[in-house]
């Protein structure tokens, strides 16, 4: 052997001998990807495009804490894999940076919402480019940027033009503490989101978005979906809550012996049903306290100053305390008053109370206590009548709410609920005393903030001309500088103090007029951003629609599961009504939609400055390097579900990568890197074709292919493991199959692959590589027909890999959609597996 020749592999074998050092290796390949522009998404391509989504985060002045880029980690890992199979792939990145929580923020720590906006954004950035993302960031958005928002507040004006904005003065949910409206989207058991304290009712003008115009159509396209989890379709369409029921009138009769003329002989009570079988059961009628009715009535009630006080009280309830069933049930029977059974002629007394909600169905209720929770409630508390109507229960201790067979019911005597149903409507129909009628629980969107830090509502009003929208040209209304931007409290926001700002021409008529002062919320948007990402410096339009017919949809949307009825609600209105004006060419934004679950802290409470419980990636990142933790996330459980935190197992991500590294003292120096043949993607060495590490290898790829498309991050990680294992056995690896496996860990640990594929003698970026292919005859691994049972009967089987985990088990039932049909939209009561045999589960 020629003298050079050893001192060669003497070197080599003295690379392979250094230590895994993550810190010089990232920042040395972050800044190559930089420069090589390996992150940058053409918009021209002959590959086919793939679209990969995080939910962009509000960059709060607690900068990232490690739960934050477990999402983000997953959709790298998914992009990375993507381009190394030959797609065209966008993962973008931005900020959703207007709204309550970077103003409260910058009002603590007194700062200008944008200046601190700014700073925050820069440390997210920072933090993020530690950990190695393909984010693009040539097409950063910000939705704070004018060039931004002008979109937001032009698709406000198509709104408007269209009727679907419009100005409403209903009572509204008000939070005294961040003095401002709030959605009901905002809500969290009838407090508000933020902060935590009980919204008040307040009437107020406000803008309102008609998205009950899309009620339909966003249900009904749900089943045109079925890459989404169906739990959240289920939440959706809870959401929308459309309810098929009938509309009963019920004529007030003057008095209870029908003496006299009041003039009310035209007046009825209309209440809304969903079981109008159980007519003959109703023993009185409920209205909610702000129907309009209790004022016209008031010259005949009795106890008009009972019934007043009792509004007075009811103002300051929210709508779910009002109609949770837990809560105890009030109300006042409104004396003097009563209406006519629409069958029997019978006189029915007629109360208030705020367990009938003014803004639901017709605002009034027909009360059948035998059969209904609530009204069982209030009659036993207030001594009301029951009676039954449907056969099967005992109404004398509960209410009965199954359906079952008519009884006490006239001419549905002997019916069932839904022949019932029929009869009833029909006769109602023909009688002229009702109808069928669809609700919704859906209200308009509350579209307005009283607030500095958010998007102006490009609108002018003008004593003469009212409200006129800002011309197209003079947008964007840019959010003028102010000096104190804290709420005022008074239902105007602190624009309103700016008089050069607020007072305008009309730009209809030239007179004097004065801006709009209320401003959007938070939602408006994050609710169209993922549309700019695709075009984001176009200044003719909000998307160019060649590159959006291109782009669009989005292939993959990965996100927090609390967006399920809020954002997600919002972005597909938002995006039907841009289909609808032919401003994008699909119907629906994201086409498969995949859950993050939370990282709690170590001691199982979420992580929270308040417990001091947060761990920050950039000290992972300085201890560990930016791979460990990577590995780490995306080991560390489902991906859908919520782990506590583990320095073990971060460790252990960390220990992983270490012997991954250290198998390069085994490999098979037998030829230089140039003189040996160039390595197959298809073909591992045939020195090694008998032994068992084939076999594991080609396992190993197709299960991390299939698991990352199905993101099962864990178990491709512990099959990657497993494969490390087999490898250490080995006296020698050939440099094939040490390259097979550098290229699948690739899109797990980025840096670290790129280091170990340089040493293998590449000189290009791994991401540029091919991704590998398995021999599916190799790969081959033992399988069984597992049987799902519910409530201990078969329902459903599928076939799965011997080895499963018990965990993955019950990922994947949870998956099926026939256990879900039986959940119900519950979680399951327990699951127990029993290894290579059956799951089941208890509903
Ligand atoms: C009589 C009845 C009898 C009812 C019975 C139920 C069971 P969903 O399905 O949510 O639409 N309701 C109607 N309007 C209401 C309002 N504004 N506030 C509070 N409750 C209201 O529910 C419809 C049912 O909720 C209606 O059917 C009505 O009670 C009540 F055995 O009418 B039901
Ligand atoms: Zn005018």
């Amino acid at each position: 052997m020629p003298f050079c020749l050893i001192l060669a592999k003497l070197i080599l074998l003295f690379a392979f001998m250094k230590k895994y050092n993550p810190k010089e290796i990232e920042k040395r390949w972050q800044s190559f990807w930089l420069k090589k522009g390996i992150n940058k998404t053409d918009n021209k391509s002959d590959k086919p495009k793939y679209y990969i989504l995080d939910m962009f985060p509000y960059p709060s002045g607690a900068g990232l804490h490690v739960g934050h880029p477990k999402g983000y980690i997953a959709t790298d890992v998914v992009a990375r894999m993507k381009m190394m199979q030959g797609s065209n792939v966008l993962h973008p990145m931005g900020w959703d940076a207007f709204g309550l929580p970077a103003e409260n923020y910058a009002i603590a720590n007194k700062v200008h919402p944008k200046v601190a906006t700014d700073k925050n954004i820069a440390t997210f950035k920072k933090q993020l480019g530690k950990i190695g993302f393909t984010h693009d960031w040539s097409r950063e958005i910000n939705t704070t940027d004018p060039k931004y928002y002008k979109w937001t507040q032009w698709t406000f004006l198509q709104m408007f033009k269209r009727g679907l904005a419009y100005e409403s003065n209903e009572p509204v949910n008000w939070c005294p503490v961040d003095k401002t409206v709030l959605a009901n989207e905002d809500l969290e058991n009838g407090c508000c989101e933020r902060c935590g304290s009980p919204v008040e009712r307040r009437p107020m003008r406000q803008w309102v978005l008609r998205i009950t115009k899309y009620a339909d159509r966003m249900l009904n396209d749900l089943d045109k979906l079925p890459k989404w989890p169906t739990a959240i379709k289920e939440m959706q369409r809870n959401w929308i809550g459309k309810s098929e029921g009938t509309s009963i009138k019920f004529p007030l009769s003057d008095s209870p012996l029908g003496r006299g003329r009041g003039g009310l002989a035209n007046q009825v009570i209309e209440v809304f049903t969903t079981r109008p079988d159980t007519l003959f059961g109703v023993t009185y009628v409920v209205i909610s306290p702000e129907n309009k009715l209790v004022g016209e009535l008031k010259i005949k009630i009795k106890n008009w100053s009972e019934v007043e006080q009792y509004l007075e009280q009811a103002k300051t309830k929210s709508d779910l305390e009002r109609t949770e069933l837990q809560k105890e049930k009030t109300g006042v029977k409104l004396e003097g008053i009563f209406v006519k059974h629409p069958v029997t002629g019978e006189e029915i007394q007629v109360w208030i109370a705020d367990y009938v909600l003014a803004n639901y169905g017709t605002g009034a209720v027909m009360a059948v206590p035998a059969h209904d929770e609530r009204d069982f409630e209030f009659a036993k508390k207030y001594n009301l009548p029951v009676k039954e109507v449907v056969a099967g229960g005992d109404v004398n201790s509960a209410a009965y709410t199954e359906i079952g067979k008519n009884i006490n019911s006239d001419f549905l005597n002997g019916l069932s609920t839904s022949d019932a149903k029929e009869k009833m409507i029909t006769w109602l129909e023909e009688h002229n005393s009702g109808k069928k009628q669809i609700n919704y629980k859906l209200r308009d969107w509350v579209f307005s903030r009283q607030r500095y830090w958010g998007e102006p509502i490009p609108i002018v009003h003008c004593e003469k001309c009212g409200a006129v929208p800002v011309p197209e040209k003079d947008l964007p209304v840019e959010l003028p500088k102010v000096k104190n931007y804290e709420p005022t409290g008074t239902g105007e926001s602190p624009l309103a103090n700016i008089e050069k700002w607020v007072n305008t021409k009309c730009p209809k008529c030239d007179g004097p007029a004065k801006r709009e002062t209320n401003t959007m919320p938070q939602w408006a948007g994050s609710s169209w951003y993922y549309l700019r990402y695709i075009d984001p410096s176009n200044d003719k339009a909000l998307v160019d629609k060649k590159l959006e017919k291109y782009w669009s949809p989005v292939d993959f949307y990965v996100g927090g599961a609390e967006h399920a009825t809020r954002h997600l609600i919002y972005a597909r209105f938002w995006h039907k009504f841009l289909f609808d004006i032919g401003a994008v060419n699909y119907e629906e934004p994201f086409t498969r939609l995949q859950n993050v679950g939370l990282i709690m802290a170590e001691d199982g409470r979420k992580m929270s400055k308040r417990w001091g419980n947060v761990i920050n990636p950039d000290d992972v990142i300085d201890q560990y390097g930016a791979d460990s933790l990577r590995i780490y996330e995306m080991f560390m459980g489902p991906f859908a579900q919520a782990v506590a935190w583990s320095t073990q197992g971060l460790i252990g991500a960390r220990r992983f990568l270490d012997r991954v590294w250290h198998l390069q003292d085994k490999l098979d120096m037998g030829m230089s890197p140039k003189s040996q043949s160039p390595i197959s993607k298809s073909q591992t060495n045939p020195k090694d074709q008998n032994s068992k590490l084939i076999t594991v290898l080609h396992q190993t790829i197709k299960k991390v292919s299939d698991d990352i498309e199905e993101m099962r991050f864990n178990t491709a990680i512990a099959k990657m493991m497993e494969l490390a294992n087999e490898m250490s056995k080995q006296e020698k690896i050939s440099k094939e199959n040490f390259a097979l496996f550098v290229q699948i860990l690739a899109p797990f640990a980025p840096h670290f692959a790129e280091e170990l594929w340089l040493a293998l003698g590449h000189k290009k970026s791994i991401f540029t590589e091919v991704w590998p292919k398995y021999d599916s005859e190799l790969a081959k691994s033992e399988t069984f027909t597992l049987a799902v049972q519910i409530n201990g009967k078969v329902r459903d089987t599928i076939e799965v890999e011997s080895e499963i985990s018990e965990a993955a088990v019950k990922e994947l039932i949870m998956k099926s959609e026939k256990v879900q049909k039986w959940l119900e939209g519950k979680e399951p009561k327990k699951i127990i597996y029993i290894k290579g045999k059956l799951v089941s589960v208890v509903v």
